[in-house]
């Protein structure tokens, strides 16, 4: 089936100019682990259209597209082994290969300012030698994550639920006593259909778009965590292109973390409204539960990294400062 995506890596047209001077443009073959037009493969989608855009002669992007193309887990390898050639992943799909990627949802300093206090620096230094690749930009550092549930609970504590997870949500669920079950989010809506699972984490954006909200009944407060998205170039690609090309990709990438700041604040705004209309109630559980939550989900998480990963977890924490 992915056949194809061994056969080509990086296209390389050369177009030769009356025989005196060359332009080269590369085309990089790209892939999201989200499905194609859904909440997180939409910036990606974005930023590839700046590239082509911007990039008309010199890069250009071609979108295989997701899921369909890919099965989402397999996508930090791909990128990893020069499969495809840039990817739109969050860490949680490839903590297999680094297991600090796990920690990426506790560091919620806004992008501009990890690129300028080092984070940046140490995380590209940490794709470089695990993932073979180069960090080039982080999207939806202010989205939050949430436990969804069909259950109704009276307290903070998921004894006798069998909840969907990923990484991100995996320690903190069973330090609630929950039953964690992973499943790539393809998998999400017929588990809840089918009574397989009695709830799911998922950031608070997005559960409109595979049509979740038809078999979710509540939404646990509160909001936890922050959504990493990754693009990640794979490293013989980056350091293959020249200056012209790099640049065209960085200025993306910056425009597309950019992003955040301006417009994420009102999407997840707009989505709990939509979410309370549509029927999907809050299950508030009052100040004092929310700050001892948040507490556990932060210690839980930083715990679990450090374990996996001592000198790395430690040095990430001290980057997050939390
Ligand atoms: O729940 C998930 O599949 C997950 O881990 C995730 C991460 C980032 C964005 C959306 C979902």
């Amino acid at each position: 089936m992915r056949a194809h995506f061994l056969s080509a890596t990086l296209a390389v047209s050369v177009i030769a100019l009356s025989g005196t001077a060359q332009a080269q443009e590369v085309t990089l073959r790209g892939v999201t682990s989200f499905a194609e037009g859904t909440q997180f493969s939409k910036g990606f989608e974005r930023f590839i259209e700046k590239v082509n855009k911007d990039g008309k002669g010199i890069i250009q992007i071609n979108y295989i597209g997701g899921p369909r193309a890919m099965p989402p887990f397999e996508v930090g390898n791909a990128v990893r082994n020069k499969v495809v050639d840039i990817a739109n992943v969050t860490g949680a799909f490839y903590t297999n290969l680094m297991p600090e990627a796990d920690a990426f949802k506790l560091i919620s300093k806004p992008t501009a300012e990890q690129r300028k206090n080092g984070t940046w620096a140490y995380i590209n230094e940490l794709h470089n030698q695990k993932l073979n690749s180069y960090y080039l930009a982080r999207q939806f550092v202010s989205v939050p994550f949430h436990i969804y549930l069909n259950k109704k609970i009276d307290k903070v504590d998921f004894s006798g639920l069998k909840i969907r997870v990923t990484p991100v949500y995996r320690d903190i669920v069973q330090a609630l006593g929950g039953t964690p079950i992973t499943t790539p989010p393809g998998e999400v809506y017929t588990a809840l259909e089918r009574g397989v699972v009695d709830g799911y984490g998922w950031p608070i954006l997005g559960i409109f778009d595979l049509g979740w909200e038809k078999v979710t009944k509540f939404r646990m407060e509160p909001a936890f965590y922050s959504v990493e998205v990754n693009v990640l170039v794979n490293q013989d690609v980056w350091k293959s292109l020249n200056d012209a090309q790099r640049k065209v990709l960085t200025d993306a990438a910056l425009w597309l973390e950019g992003l955040d700041a301006t417009e994420s604040a009102e999407l997840v705004k707009a989505e709990r409204e939509r979410q309370a209309k549509t029927g999907i109630q809050a299950l508030d559980f009052g100040p004092q539960a929310s700050q001892d939550f948040l507490k556990k989900a932060n210690d839980v998480a930083w715990q679990a990294v450090i374990a996996k990963a001592p000198e790395t977890g430690k040095k990430l924490r001290e980057l997050a400062g939390n």
